[in-house]
């Protein structure tokens, strides 16, 4: 099998940058933040996990286990990363190279900015 990805076109953006995560213990959660500008499609390309989204007005939790299956996450969205399988390995498509300074990893302080920038862009 082989499943291309092309930028701009299978993912709305032009891909900066791939990571991929592995080698994840079960019980291990990551994630805990949000990102300012960043928007992400996540590939889980063997074995299982599941993904929390989140923002101030509604929640939901992905299981992606189909490496034709790609969850896409928009800036200003809370996630978190859960249950991986031990043959897990999840690849991100990146919108942007690596900036720190792009992350928001204190809820409270996410919550906040989340509700201006959804009220203002989703008029919610
Ligand atoms: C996200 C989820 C799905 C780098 O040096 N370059 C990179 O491109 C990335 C993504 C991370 N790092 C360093 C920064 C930390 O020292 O790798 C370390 C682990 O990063 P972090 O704790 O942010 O990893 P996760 O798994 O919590 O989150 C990552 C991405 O950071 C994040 O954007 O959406 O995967």
């Amino acid at each position: 099998m082989l499943t291309p990805i092309e930028g701009s076109s299978d993912v709305p953006f032009d891909i900066k940058r791939v990571y991929y995560i592995y080698c994840v213990d079960k019980n291990v959660r990551r994630g805990f933040h949000s990102h300012k500008n960043l928007e992400q499609v996540l590939i889980c390309v063997n074995g299982s996990v599941k993904i929390l989204v989140k923002t101030p007005f509604e929640e939901q939790e992905i299981l992606l286990d189909n490496p034709q299956k790609g969850l896409y996450i928009g800036s200003m969205v809370w996630r978190e990363m859960f249950d991986f399988s031990d043959d897990a390995v999840l690849l991100v498509l990146a919108s942007e190279h690596y900036d720190i300074n792009d992350y928001i990893r204190n809820y409270e302080n996410y919550e906040q900015i989340a509700k201006k920038y959804f009220e203002e862009n989703v008029g919610r």
